[in-house]
């Protein structure tokens, strides 16, 4: 069995990781199955919305910690290996994937695994789902994006706590401090995820993926610059199918039909 289950409907690619008795930890199959969803993602047009989400009672608990060999006179760890050539890659094809990336968080995000879910556009989380920077608590830091995401997300202070003391941030807690998008009822989580992702695939995708770069950009411009790159994006926007078709569709004062073009 894959360790990413990936389906396609509606232009939406749903990447379901599969480890659910290893609590979807990642190891180098987790890894090739969603770099392959995402490279899919990206090349095929029909594809205008990606959803991530995980089997079992877990969402991604990190690292599998069992492939690690950190035995007494075992050789030591170069952990830049695996960042450099698994994490980092991963984290870098969701933010620049001109595309909306939906997570739904079924369960416990954890080490990576929350890093992973915070590198999506809009996470939505079950209410008994927990977020925890474990990284700590084994003597590393956040990574995948951790440091990033974090401070901005929630501000030094409530990131300096997470990551130092490792303690789980409940879902509606992480709705209410800004992490998150939204903590829906346990049962509700994959229809409102999956109608979200519907939502945005029949949405304006190239405005879509314009707004996702404007948007990440602004983390490290100066205003000057943001409003330079607003003005080129636009500009893109403006050329774009999908804007007649927005603007004629509310002037006939009808629903719009994008066709991501
Ligand atoms: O190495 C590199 O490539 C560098 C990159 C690192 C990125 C990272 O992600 S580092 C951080 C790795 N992740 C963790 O440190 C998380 C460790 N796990 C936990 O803190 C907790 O298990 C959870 C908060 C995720 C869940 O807690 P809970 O109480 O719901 O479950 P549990 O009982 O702790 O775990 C259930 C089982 O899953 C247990 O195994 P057992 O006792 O039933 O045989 C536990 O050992 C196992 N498990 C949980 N997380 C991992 C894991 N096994 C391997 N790797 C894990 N990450």
């Amino acid at each position: 069995m894959s360790c990413v289950n990936v389906s396609f409907e509606d232009g939406v690619l749903t990447a379901t990781l599969n480890r659910p008795e290893k609590l979807n930890t990642f190891n180098p199959e987790m890894h090739a199955g969603l770099r392959a969803a995402l490279e899919r993602a990206l090349e095929d047009a029909a594809v205008r919305a990606v959803l991530l989400t995980g089997a079992g009672r877990a969402f991604c608990a990190g690292q599998d910690l069992s492939e690690r060999n950190t035995a007494p006179g075992a050789p030591p760890i170069d952990l830049s290996v695996s960042l450099g050539e698994n994490y980092n890659p991963l984290v870098r094809r969701m933010r620049e994937l001109p595309k909306p990336i939906v997570c739904a968080v079924n369960g416990v995000a954890a080490g990576a695994g929350a890093s992973l879910a915070l590198a999506c556009d809009i996470v939505l989380a079950a209410r008994s789902a927990s977020f925890v920077q474990a990284f700590a608590k084994i003597g590393l830091i956040p990574d995948s994006g951790g440091t990033y995401f974090l401070p901005r997300l929630v501000g030094t202070a409530r990131a300096m706590g997470l990551a130092l003391l490792g303690e789980r941030l409940s879902a509606e807690d992480a709705e209410r401090w800004g992490l998150i998008w939204k903590a829906v009822d346990d049962e509700d989580l994959a229809g409102e995820a999956a109608d979200l992702a519907r939502a945005l695939a029949s949405g304006a995708t190239r405005g879509y993926g314009l707004l996702k770069k404007a948007l990440h950009a602004s983390a490290s411009n100066t205003l000057d610059a943001q409003l330079d790159l607003e003005r080129d994006l636009q500009r893109e926007a403006g050329f774009s199918e999908d804007y007649r078709e927005g603007v004629a569709a509310f002037k006939e004062k009808r629903a719009p039909r994008f066709k991501g073009r």
